[in-house]
């Protein structure tokens, strides 16, 4: 029995430890993509709101009780604000999946506790960031300080949105930076709800502020802050371009996570049930609105026919379902124009010669939503639109290859490099791979596994910086070098 039509509540800006509406007063309806039907009015922020968080984050950087507090302090508050989204688990993840369309499944059991352990993962790094002493002359007493950047502007797309919250704000406000942060106008719900949470939490006001809004002007008005000494972004590649250029005029430092067509490699000395089962989830996993997903799949000649026959059979037992039933494995796509989008680049697939051999429809579940069939494309060359683009939805291009060098050759002929697959028994063939594959993550044997210990982000012009693991830690601080003289 699903709760489609419990209310949910409107959503505030959350800016100096308060739940507050816009300035204008204006709001901004959200939808549940599987119903079609609005949700809740959510309060759109303008470039005042922008200003006012921004204050909020600089009073706190600078002069608020943030900065005094030991080390252990800050670290008991963020480990209490992951006890908090724990303990408030079922209703962020609910509120997710209602947003966003993505099954319940993935919100509860697999977002909800990444969430978690992402501000366990860096409230542990709070005491241990440290500078170095470092050995010059016996004329001086030479050390590093690693210190907070200052105040971090995150802004975040709509498919984790919850999982994009721990990413960006955990290791901030771990090194001792301030946030303001902007969800998606599609899914600002989990978000503003762990914004709530943060206060309860007992964070000082103005640490962490939440402005849900548009990206056209909550988003370009925080890009253009002085106020603001870093824009960490996760999105498309044209956004994040844009944002590479009007931040040069304020001199912002930038983490850029942006898109990717990945590609997911099956030798023929494969474990092929592992492989096929990692192939499906590679794609279908988050509907295919996953950064990550493994889109591209290379599948070695000589097990071509077989593997897609395999591969088909699996898909179309893949139907779409109501997202807040938890066996359902496919949910609705994030909103009318993704699903668009990604019906019409199984057109374009069609008219570049690629045989749609399942799926490949939009299919209402209860006569409603927003679902496409999980969908193969076969006969796919490298260089067509449907290999080339990221289409961001659960459409599978799969491609032959003959032998490695081939298979690298093709896996990198792209201007993405976020992740990859390889799929292999040969030990020495995987690490091989593995090296020569440009791509910031290379899964072996296994695909979509994350953890907030391991660095994310991509290569190529699927971005730079990282999100997660020690990694991250030194993208949100600067280091001071201190001489004193000892003569
Ligand atoms: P975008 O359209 O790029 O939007 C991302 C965020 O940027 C949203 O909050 C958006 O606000 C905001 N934005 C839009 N225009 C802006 C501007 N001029 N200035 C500042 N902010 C602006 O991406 P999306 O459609 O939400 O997400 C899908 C894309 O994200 C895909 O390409 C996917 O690959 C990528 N993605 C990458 C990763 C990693 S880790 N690399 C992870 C997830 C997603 P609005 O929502 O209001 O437009």
């Amino acid at each position: 029995m699903t709760d489609t039509m419990a209310p949910v509540r409107p959503g505030k800006l959350i800016i100096n430890g308060q739940a507050v509406d816009a300035a204008s007063g204006k709001t901004f309806t959200t939808y549940n993509p599987a119903t079609e039907e609005p949700l809740c009015a959510v309060a759109e922020a303008s470039a005042e709101d922008v200003d006012r968080a921004v204050q909020a984050a600089r009073a706190a950087f600078e002069s608020g009780p943030w900065p005094k507090l030991k080390a252990s302090e800050r670290q008991r508050l963020l480990w209490r604000l992951a006890e908090l989204i724990e303990k408030n688990a079922d209703e962020i993840a609910r509120l997710e999946t209602l947003d966003n369309g993505k099954p319940i499944f993935e919100s509860r059991q697999i977002d909800l506790p990444m969430v978690v352990n992402t501000f366990q993962y860096f409230a542990g790094w709070v005491t241990k960031l440290a500078g170095e002493t470092l050995p010059v002359s016996p004329a001086f007493f030479t050390y590093t300080l690693r210190e907070p950047i200052g105040v971090v502007g995150a802004i975040i797309p709509w498919n984790f949105p919850m999982i994009m919250v721990g990413w960006k704000v955990a290791p901030a406000l771990a090194a001792g930076n301030t946030v303001v942060l902007k969800p998606a106008e599609l899914t600002p719900l989990s978000a503003l709800r762990i914004g709530e949470l943060a206060i309860e939490a007992g964070l000082p006001p103005g640490v962490f502020n939440v402005v849900s809004g548009k990206g056209s002007v909550a988003g370009e008005a925080m890009v253009r802050h002085p106020g603001i000494d870093k824009i960490s972004f996760t999105g498309s590649t044209e956004v994040g371009r844009h944002i590479m250029k009007t931040a040069a005029d304020t001199m912002k430092k930038l983490t850029l996570e942006l898109g990717g067509k990945s590609p997911n490699i099956v030798f023929a000395d494969a474990d092929l049930d592992a492989a096929i089962r990692g192939a499906t989830t590679g794609i279908f996993y988050g509907k295919g609105e996953v950064c990550a997903a493994g889109s591209r799949l290379l599948v070695d000649s000589s097990i071509y026919d077989e593997f897609v026959a395999r591969l088909v059979e699996r898909a179309k037992k893949m139907a779409p379902a109501d997202p807040l039933d938890p066996k359902t494995r496919l949910g609705a796509l994030v909103s009318k124009d993704q699903m668009n989008k990604v019906l019409g680049y199984v057109d374009t697939g069609r008219k570049e010669g690629a045989r749609v051999v399942a799926g490949g429809e939009r299919q209402a579940v209860n006569g409603k939503g927003w679902f496409v069939q999980a969908t193969v494309l076969d006969g796919v060359d490298n260089r067509m639109r449907v290999a080339q683009e990221e289409i961001f939805g659960p459409v599978l291009s799969v491609i032959r290859f003959d032998g490695v060098d081939d298979a690298v050759r093709q896996a990198n002929a792209i201007d993405f490099g976020l992740a990859a697959g390889v799929w292999t028994t040969n030990v020495k063939q995987a690490h091989a791979v593995a090296r020569r594959i440009r791509a910031g993550t290379v899964w072996i044997n296994t695909y979509n596994f994350y953890d907030p210990g391991m660095p994310f982000g991509g290569y190529k012009q699927s971005g730079f910086g990282r999100d997660l693991g020690p990694d991250s830690l030194r993208d949100v601080t600067q280091v001071k070098s201190v001489w004193v003289s000892t003569e």
